[in-house]
């Protein structure tokens, strides 16, 4: 599909949820304004073009590293504290401010013009064991808590533009969990947090994030409720953070419209960490549904009006949290173990309307960082066909081809010396004459810039042969 028909199926089908599949005058003057724009070909910018943001976690210890650097700076329009801004880092012991980490946070988000998005001010977990452990009263807590609040608000004050102020303070079953702050002061310890972050920053927006909320279930009723309460009581609290560390296959079916019961209320919603997990090894079949689905929650952030960004949970494979606390599972983000952009990130870019303009490849280009200089465009292709099983009438054939650019969609041909296709799999497989032409599955059109595609086909022939010259989309492959 060209650039343009992606472009335009996706907005349209933007559009169709937006509007109920109906466009308004308006939706088509903005469709028709959004069909003659140039394609946006990083996350950021067609993130923005949508009034969207798209953010990532940013991992401290990863910021010497110029190949996660430059992904950070040129994708990414917000950024997240994934670790340092946390109680145990940023107030290890009572009194001892370390604002090291998130001061470089806020310095890297400034020179690359992002948003920096503050986690998190009020958790049971990753605190230190003198608050969690120190035996405070009611009336010592408070003091405690609106001492780090307004100590941590303030410092960041004017360079913070949202705040998760209490983060996960709900149990499963929708009533509240049971933390430190919970047990020593009760519920209200939730609206006096917001009050005191809001005498801190009056301008900084104030979130309350949880995970597992993204389905309308019995946590995020839960929410529902309390977050309706504060609001009636005139608590300052602007938003609601959806986590999204979801699982592959498992997209809920009410996210849109829960999303949209909080924006109802008059609050802003936000994907606050998405990551979508698969048991591992991921093959190149759940690699694309996952491509699939992050485009999912894509498109259902935009389908909802007040739905500000997405913030994904880490920007590789390598950095995310995931494997260390599921063990066998992981692959979960936009990103491979290699930098290398995967089909989910190609997905979600084209989910925000954006798509390849045919120079970029989403990936590290080893440059722009005042390191090397960016090396020239990678091109080719490197193909194996192998006769896995012959017998007298008929042979089984893989071919997998190696890309060195990204793909979004491929044809690979060849010529077929003995006999005729029977099957094939993973492609739509042809033959007219000798030639043989095999088109990419709906599932497995996009390959990132050094991946593999890979499908296979049956013969009614078990001669043996020399092994054919392989194009991709017209060009000769090195055959092996
Ligand atoms: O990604 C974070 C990881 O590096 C930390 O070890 C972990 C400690 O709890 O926190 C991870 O981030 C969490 C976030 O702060 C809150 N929501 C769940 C995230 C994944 O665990």
């Amino acid at each position: 599909m060209s650039s343009l028909m992606r472009r335009t199926a996706a907005a349209f089908a933007a559009g169709a949820l937006l509007t109920g599949a109906v466009l308004t005058g308006t939706a088509h003057a903005e469709q028709a304004e959004r069909d003659a724009a140039p394609l946006q070909s990083t996350l950021r910018d067609a993130a923005a073009a949508q009034g969207r943001f798209a953010g990532t976690a940013i991992n401290d210890g990863l910021l010497s590293n110029p190949t996660y650097t430059s992904i950070a700076s040129r994708e990414f329009s917000s950024v997240t504290a994934e670790n340092v801004m946390k109680w145990e880092t940023i107030q290890p012991s009572r009194g001892n401010f370390n604002f090291s980490g998130g001061d470089r946070l806020v310095d890297f988000a400034q020179q690359n013009n992002q948003q920096v998005y503050g986690h998190t001010l009020v958790w049971h977990s990753q605190l230190p064991s003198w608050v969690s452990n120190g035996g405070f009263n009611a009336e010592q807590l408070n003091a405690v808590m609106t001492e780090h609040i307004t100590e941590v608000v303030s410092h960041y004050a004017g360079d913070v533009a949202y705040w998760d102020v209490v983060n996960e303070a709900f149990n499963e079953d929708g009533t509240l969990r049971q933390s430190v702050f919970q047990q020593t002061l009760g519920q209200q310890y939730i609206a006096d947090a917001f009050r005191v972050a809001d005498a801190a920053d009056p301008d900084a927006k104030l979130c309350i994030n949880d995970y597992n909320i993204e389905a309308i279930n019995a946590k995020s009723d839960g929410l529902y409720q309390l977050v309706s309460s504060l609001l009636q009581q005139g608590v300052p609290i602007d938003c609601v953070g959806f986590q999204s560390h979801l699982i592959l296959d498992q997209i809920p079916g009410s996210f849109q419209s829960n999303l949209q019961r909080f924006v109802d209320l008059g609050l802003e919603v936000i994907i606050t960490e998405l990551d979508i997990r698969i048991p591992m090894p991921a093959d190149q079949a759940e690699l694309q549904r996952q491509a699939e689905q992050f485009a999912e929650v894509t498109e259902v952030c935009l389908a909802v009006d007040g739905c500000v960004g997405v913030t994904v949970w880490g920007i590789s494979d390598r950095d995310s949290w995931v494997p260390d606390v599921f063990p066998g599972e992981g692959a979960a983000c936009l990103y491979d173990d290699n930098y290398q952009a995967k089909p989910a990130y190609y997905a979600m870019l084209e989910a925000f309307g954006g798509g390849d303009d045919g120079g970029d490849d989403g990936g590290d280009d080893g440059g722009d960082d005042g390191g090397e200089e960016p090396g020239p465009e990678p091109e080719g292709c490197a193909a194996t066909y192998s006769v896995v099983n012959r017998w007298n009438q008929g042979s089984v054939v893989e071919v997998s081809v190696t890309t060195e650019q990204a793909l979004s969609g491929w044809t690979v041909e060849f010529s077929l010396p003995a006999g005729s296709v029977t099957s094939g799999w993973n492609a739509q497989v042809s033959q007219s004459g000798t030639q043989v032409t095999a088109t990419n599955a709906p599932y497995n059109g996009s390959v990132p810039a050094g991946g593999t595609l890979s499908f296979g086909f049956q013969t009614d022939s078990g001669a043996t042969y020399d092994t054919p010259q392989i194009t991709l989309n017209g060009a000769p492959c090195a055959t092996a």
